[in-house]
């Protein structure tokens, strides 16, 4: 592995946003393909973090500092994963849900779908069901995006999946989920229509969604 991927993934796990954004630059710069700075370098970090924590090595001030320095070198990748030769490819409502604050992987989902041509409705975190519901309603949406990452906010995908289809809504639009506690089979369960790992593969699944 480069060293500078290396050296990205140290400066994530440090929180250290200085140095962050001078070597996701620098290795920009050097034609590092950005799909290795995003999952060796950061995506690779926060897993670490999130194992850190689990075995009580880290705290949750240790988590924020270490999201802050990823979104930090996300805001420096965000340009280059887009392709400005795609026009709309549908619109896609996007949240994390209720209760829940991550959104790193939400905001990395929102950005791979709107570089491949889909228009984002980007309702944030903590989003309740209602508000997407709304969302769905008011903006003509065709997709709705849901991420939790939280084993204890999972349900609230289900819930949100039962408010579209009290408000009469499920019949106009895909569910995609994921986050890193939901799986196929959780997505089955629940009546989503797409499940995927992660980002690259939800643009994968928001396409053939809308092909089908
Ligand atoms: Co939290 N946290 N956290 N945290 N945090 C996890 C998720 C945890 C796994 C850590 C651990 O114990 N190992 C654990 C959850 C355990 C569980 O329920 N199974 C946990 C916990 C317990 C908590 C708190 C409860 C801690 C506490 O207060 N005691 C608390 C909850 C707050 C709340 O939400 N109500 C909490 C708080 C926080 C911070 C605020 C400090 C911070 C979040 C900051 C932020 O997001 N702005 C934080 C962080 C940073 C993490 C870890 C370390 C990293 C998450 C992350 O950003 N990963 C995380 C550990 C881990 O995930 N291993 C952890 C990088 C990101 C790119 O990956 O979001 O998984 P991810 O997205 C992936 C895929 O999942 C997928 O695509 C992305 C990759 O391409 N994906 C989708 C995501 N959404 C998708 C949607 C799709 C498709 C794919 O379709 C729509």
């Amino acid at each position: 592995m480069e060293p500078i991927i290396i050296e990205i993934r140290t400066n994530v796990m440090e929180g250290d946003v200085t140095s962050v954004k001078a070597n996701v630059q620098a290795a920009i710069d050097a034609g590092i393909p950005v799909s290795n700075i995003l999952n060796d370098g950061m995506i690779a970090a926060m897993a670490e973090v999130g194992h850190l924590f689990e075995e009580g090595e880290c705290f949750v001030p240790e988590m924020l500092i270490a999201a802050r320095a990823m979104q930090a070198g996300l805001a420096l990748l965000q340009p280059h994963l887009k392709n400005a030769e795609v026009v709309s490819a549908g619109k896609v409502v996007v949240g994390t849900v209720k209760g829940d604050l991550h959104d790193i992987g939400k905001n990395l989902v929102a950005m791979m779908l709107e570089g491949a041509g889909f228009e984002i409705i980007d309702l944030g975190t903590d989003v309740p069901a209602e508000k997407f519901v709304e969302a769905v309603r008011n903006q003509g949406a065709q997709i709705v995006a849901m991420s939790a990452l939280l084993t204890t906010t999972m349900p609230s995908i289900e819930g949100t999946i039962k408010a579209l289809n009290a408000a009469g809504l499920r019949d106009k639009v895909k569910v995609i989920v994921g986050g890193a506690p939901v799986t196929q089979h959780y997505a089955d369960q629940i009546g989503a229509d797409g499940f995927a790992p992660d980002a690259s593969r939800a643009v994968a699944m928001a396409k053939a969604l809308m092909s089908a």
